[in-house]
């Protein structure tokens, strides 16, 4: 039985998609950059200045660090405000009670998120305090498919990294579970992902027994 749970936020705790793609879009249109739902699927998991990176592919001109920065800041300010709509409502279907059950079964749960809006978000969401560890964007050097945040989320519950299960809606998030060395349970968009262990729909469908395993 492995020891430890590492929680992806955005896509298995909460879905910002909606919101990341909002901010974004305005950011986009401003420029007169071409950007649509299709695009905003290849930021999942993605960190803020590789998402403006892809978005920019489609530019027609090419930008200078410091316009990138203040474009990457000025949807974060966007994305910032929209956060506050965030309740406890937003938790995704099942999560809760995958959580409380882990909890009552005496494993240790961790966040691990490409995103600097971690805290924040866990905060509008009512679980600002309840996880043992959150490794998140703002501790981190390399965002995934890099494994440093999940390895970092292990370091920080004690834990070996074998001793841990991640659960992914990104591919690229899978790919940093496996580097890690760790098993993976794909949900959302990385049910279809080959390299998952596991997969479900939600975490509605599966059983904690079965997560941890
Ligand atoms: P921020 P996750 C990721 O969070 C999002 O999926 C991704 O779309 C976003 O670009 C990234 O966080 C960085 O977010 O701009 O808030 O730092 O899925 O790793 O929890
Ligand atoms: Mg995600």
């Amino acid at each position: 039985m492995k020891k430890g749970v590492i929680f992806d936020l955005d896509g298995v705790i909460v879905s910002t998609d909606g919101l990341h793609y909002k901010a974004w879009k305005q950011m986009a249109d401003r420029e007169g950059i071409y950007f649509d739902q299709v695009i905003n699927n290849r930021l999942r998991g993605v960190s803020r200045m590789e998402s403006l990176a892809i978005i920019l592919e489609r530019a027609e001109k090419t930008y200078t660090d410091e316009e990138k920065l203040e474009m990457a800041s000025m949807k974060n300010e966007l994305y910032r405000e929209s956060l506050s709509t965030l309740t406890p409502n937003d938790i995704l279907p099942g999560v809760t009670p995958v959580l409380e059950k882990l909890r009552a079964m005496g494993v240790k749960l961790a966040i691990g998120s490409s995103s600097r809006n971690t805290p924040a978000i866990l905060k509008q969401i009512g679980l600002g305090d309840f996880f043992d560890a959150v490794a998140d964007g703002n501790q981190i050097q390399n965002s995934k498919p890099d494994p440093e945040v999940f390895l970092l989320a292990a370091k920080l519950l004690g834990l070996p990294p074998e001793e841990c299960v991640v659960v992914e809606d990104a591919f690229a998030g899978i790919d940093a579970a496996k580097a890690g060395g760790m098993k993976a349970l794909g949900v959302g968009d990385a049910s279809r992902y080959e390299k998952a262990d596991i997969t479900a729909p939600t975490l509605a469908e599966i059983a904690p027994e079965k997560l941890i395993e």
